[in-house]
């Protein structure tokens, strides 16, 4: 059920989805439907199903450096799954089984970890873990069932931040056939940034040094679904349903839209016990959110639309004297606004962890003095490298403290398991819902549950801020 707090309009909007018929247009009225080019300049690549069998999305997916086009005229030589930013939309449904026959075509190792997917640990792609790396000139296959409906991603997991701000990176979607119809219509949406000089070539991945590893390395040309500020041809009030990814290696994405709400009512680990309305919600890196909208004309103004990037503050001036930036634009079709069917009734059920007989851990977020006068990031006062991995049992309940030492934010993930947030800096969220990443706000605490259940192995958890995990931050947990 919804909350209490939702605007006067989405209350008596889900009133009336409760007392009369799912339609307001009078009989004869024709339904109203986006423009047919809708979001067609968001277009995400289809990969080609080798397996008749409905329950099985088999493929071949290659990462290779190709050729693409981002700023108009040049040409940029990027790190692609399949030739082109982003990688194709892999979707199927809830249960099915995803085989993925993979091959490293780029001059370097490579792996695919599958975020957010609560998969084998001989599948989740970290290196000397759950598998090899695979060399250039190899391959290897994945095979696993996607067992949650939601929205999550791929992405390298060997030289991460190098190699997903080149480029790598790729939209999941699983679907749950019993979800109500019309929630939106539905845009999936890649949010990225990449650092591109004007001729096309990339800027070095260690631009900035050891100062652009600790500030989390952001690109200077913000990207959806591969392509800079791209349209939306939208009738007037008809409702949108985004499911937005942040494939960034350091960015946040605070949103805005000019004169609407955000409903959100999903996150990482599908949709969320309730919705929460928000003017400018905040996606972290490796985030999803899923939003519902219902955009309409600026009064006053007959152009299209902005989508914005609003500054985020994590930390040390990283919002100093920087302004919002176009994600994308939104123009109408002129008509007049439609009247949007009431939202369906979302429900989820997100039974609360048992915190009082939980495990606790502690985990310090760490800036450390290496002995050559260098630094390096990690959890606990070690970094990476040098750390004994945590212990978990199968079916163990544990209760994870994140303290955030530094004047940065880190976007806390943990690979495998989705988590519950207790509470950040002792607030607990409005809307009980699953996570596999959460942030953890400058010198602030974030407190999380996790059940792990009966996947055996080793598991990573690190900040998802690239830079930060490569320089260190970063730990292993290994359940049996
Ligand atoms: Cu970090």
């Amino acid at each position: 059920m919804y909350s209490a707090d939702l605007p006067s309009w989405l209350g008596i909007v889900l009133l009336l989805a409760g007392s009369v018929s799912a339609c307001g247009a009078e009989p004869n009225e024709p339904v109203a439907e986006q423009p047919a080019s809708f979001a067609d300049e968001l277009e995400l690549r289809v990969p080609v199903d080798l397996n008749p069998d409905p329950n099985v999305l088999e493929i071949n997916l290659e990462a290779r450096v190709s050729n693409v086009e981002l700023l108009a005229g040049t040409t940029t030589p990027a790190w692609t799954y399949d030739g082109a930013i982003p990688g194709p939309l892999l979707r199927a449904k809830v249960g099915d089984r995803l085989i993925v026959h993979f091959k490293n075509a780029l001059p370097e190792a490579t792996t695919i970890h599958w975020h957010g997917l609560r998969i084998p640990a001989n599948q989740d792609g970290v290196p000397g873990h759950g598998q090899a790396p695979i060399e250039p000139g190899g391959s290897f296959d994945y095979s696993f069932i996607l067992p949650d409906a939601g929205t999550y991603w791929y992405h390298p997991h060997f030289d991460s931040a190098a190699q997903v701000s080149n480029g790598l990176y790729g939209p999941i979607v699983v679907d749950d056939p019993a979800e109500p119809q019309g929630i939106g219509d539905e845009v999936v949406m890649m949010l990225s940034d990449i650092g591109v000089r004007a001729d096309g070539r990339l800027f070095p991945n260690d631009a900035g040094g050891d100062l652009g590893t600790l500030f989390g390395r952001e690109g200077n040309v913000l990207l959806v679904n591969g392509r800079i500020a791209p349209t939306i041809f939208a009738r007037a009030g008809l409702r949108q349903r985004w499911r937005v990814i942040n494939a960034a290696q350091s960015r946040y994405f605070q949103l805005a839209l000019p004169g609407t709400s955000f409903v959100r009512i999903g996150g990482d680990g599908g949709l969320a016990e309730s919705a929460e309305v928000s003017s400018s919600p905040v996606v972290v890196p490796a985030g999803r959110a899923d939003f519902v909208l219902e955009p309409r004309p600026q009064a006053g103004s007959s152009g299209p639309l902005p989508l914005l990037w609003i500054p985020y503050d994590r930390g040390f001036g990283t919002a100093y004297a920087r302004e919002p930036e176009t994600v994308l634009h939104i123009d109408f079709d002129g008509q007049a606004p439609a009247v949007s069917p009431p939202l369906p009734e979302l429900t989820r059920d997100v039974p609360e962890l048992d915190a009082e007989h939980a495990t606790p851990v502690a985990l310090d977020l760490t800036l450390n003095d290496a002995s050559d006068g260098s630094f390096a990031l990690g959890i606990n006062g070690v970094p990476s490298w040098q750390a004994q991995h945590l212990m978990a049992r199968l079916g163990e309940t544990q209760l994870w403290t994140v303290r955030n030492t530094i004047e940065w934010d880190h976007p806390f993930h943990l690979h495998g398991f989705f988590f519950q947030v207790l509470d950040v800096n002792g607030v607990a969220p409005k809307v009980r819902e699953w996570h596999d990443t959460a942030n953890v706000p400058v010198n602030g605490e974030l407190r999380l549950l996790v059940k792990f259940d009966e996947r055996p192995g080793m598991w990573m958890f690190h900040c998802h801020i690239l830079d930060h995990s490569d320089a260190g931050m970063m730990g292993m947990v290994l359940l049996q």
